[in-house]
């Protein structure tokens, strides 16, 4: 016997001993005696067991780390959380990225999070994502959540690597060999929409998800509004005509499911712009083309039409984007309201709150969908992709195609074969940061155009 193992044994001896007398005087009313919060607060012979030998480790250092997604100085700002932990050399990435103020989470993080973090058992993640959701008392919105889901992410990854596993290991295992994906395309016209879908699939997509330019056809439908005109709001100002583009949607489904065939699933992304009614007409026309879903069809101040949208047509629907907090999911899921849900992982709080929904989903025959564009970095798509492995009720995957910067800035980023996202079976979620590239392309304040106008200059809510 070695004197590691002498003084293990001796220690388990003396523990059970302890805690024997300490249950004792519990049940007797007493508390607990010294002898056995000792023993509880010396953890070095349970935490072993619990961790098969190795040591306690705790949060060394955390911070943000702000990058631009395109390497121009354009694109998205992401922001990713690096945590250190005692272990030399053992740390974890987690997506924080809320791009139109990356700069405010980028504060939230390196101003409140050290002193928050530091010393902490980064082994804890439920007890850590509990304390720091209600560390600075007022909660549920953007900015800290995302802050909280960097952390979150950050320690899911520690988890793995210190498991020498992959997440979707700890999360239960594989449940598909790999994660079926869509794309985006926009279109002109529907010629132009289904040439592109075409293309979709000859590069293997089984799913595409179609729409008229950008969002509500901001842009591409109508150019000359009237508040323009009379000089209300900004030159920059978007504008919207929400009836042309309820119509050229209609077209479009038609003139794509004409062309590409019945094989190919189609998407569409409505974005929250229109109001109820006008989603309900939308919806009942494009059941004829058989969506795989249409996303978010309602905003949040509206989601109280959720009973008449349901009831009033057949067309799945994904929904959560703008959601802040878990909660928000349990009565529209529980209602069979929605088919997918699409929270934004890297504001929701990360994989602790969003493997919480996915599971309740299951109950409820609800599948993910989580929110996945180009401003969720790849740290974050890995994130997903390894929660996607693991639950049976997956749906499917946004995008997961990444440039060869991205790749650069990110060593291990998923690759995407045949419309399937392949993750490497490296432990944590296998992804890592270029900090030498990241600090040459660091975030601006470039804050996104979020102002768009109906005809007379009424503000549209997305
Ligand atoms: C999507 C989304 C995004 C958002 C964007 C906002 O479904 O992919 O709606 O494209 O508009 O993330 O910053
Ligand atoms: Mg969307």
């Amino acid at each position: 016997m070695n004197n590691e193992t002498q003084k293990t044994g001796i220690d388990r001896r003396n523990m059970l001993k302890n805690l024997g007398m300490g249950s004792a005087a519990v049940m007797a009313g007493g508390g607990f005696t010294d002898a056995f919060a000792a023993k509880v607060a010396e953890t070095s012979e349970l935490q072993s067991r619990a961790t098969a030998g190795l040591p306690p480790i705790k949060i060394k250092s955390c911070k943000a780390i702000g990058v631009k997604s395109s390497p121009d100085g354009r694109g998205s700002n992401l922001v990713i959380v690096k945590v250190e932990t005692t272990e030399p050399g053992l740390y974890g990435l987690g997506c924080a990225t809320f791009t139109q103020r990356a700069e405010a989470v980028v504060t939230a993080i390196n101003r409140y999070m050290p002193d928050f973090c530091i010393g902490r058992d980064a082994d804890n993640i439920e007890d850590l994502w509990q304390s720091f959701y209600v560390s600075s008392y007022w909660r549920n919105g953007p900015v800290l959540g995302n802050a909280l889901s960097g952390l979150d992410q950050a320690l899911w990854d520690i988890k793995g690597k210190r498991a020498n596993m992959p997440v979707y290991q700890l999360l239960g295992g594989k449940c598909r060999f790999a994660i079926d994906t869509y794309t985006s395309i926009s279109g002109s016209t529907p010629e132009e929409a289904a040439d592109r879908v075409l293309a979709q699939m000859a590069a293997g997509q089984r799913h595409v998800r179609i729409q008229p330019g950008a969002y509500g056809g901001v842009g591409s439908i109508g150019s000359d509004p009237d508040f323009r005109k009379a000089g209300f709001g900004m030159e920059r100002d978007g504008y919207m005509d929400q009836q042309a583009y309820i119509r050229f949607t209609i077209k479009l489904f038609d003139g794509v499911r004409k062309r590409c065939g019945e094989e190919i699933e189609l998407l569409h992304d409505v974005h929250e712009m229109l109001q109820p009614r006008d989603v309900i007409y939308l919806c009942r026309n494009l059941e004829q083309y058989r969506p795989f879903f249409i996303e978010d069809p309602l905003s949040p101040e509206n989601t109280h039409w959720w009973k008449e949208l349901r009831e009033s047509t057949i067309v799945p629907f994904a929904m959560g984007e703008l959601f802040n907090n878990i909660n928000e999911f349990f009565q529209p899921m529980a209602n069979h309201y929605f088919d997918y849900i699409r929270c934004h992982v890297s504001q929701i709080g990360g994989l602790t709150p969003a493997m919480k929904v996915a599971r309740l989903g299951e109950w409820f025959n609800v599948r993910t969908a989580w929110h996945g564009p180009g401003d969720t970095s790849p740290v974050g798509h890995s994130a997903q992709a390894h929660m996607e492995l693991a639950t049976w009720n997956f749906g499917i995957h946004e995008g997961g195609t990444f440039s060869d910067y991205l790749r650069e800035l990110f060593p291990g980023c998923m690759t995407k074969e045949n419309g399937y996202l392949i993750v490497n079976d490296k432990p944590g979620f296998g992804i890592d940061i270029n900090e030498a590239l990241a600090a040459k392309n660091p975030i601006n304040n470039n804050a996104g155009q979020w102002t768009v106008r109906k005809r007379d200059g009424t503000i549209v809510r997305p």
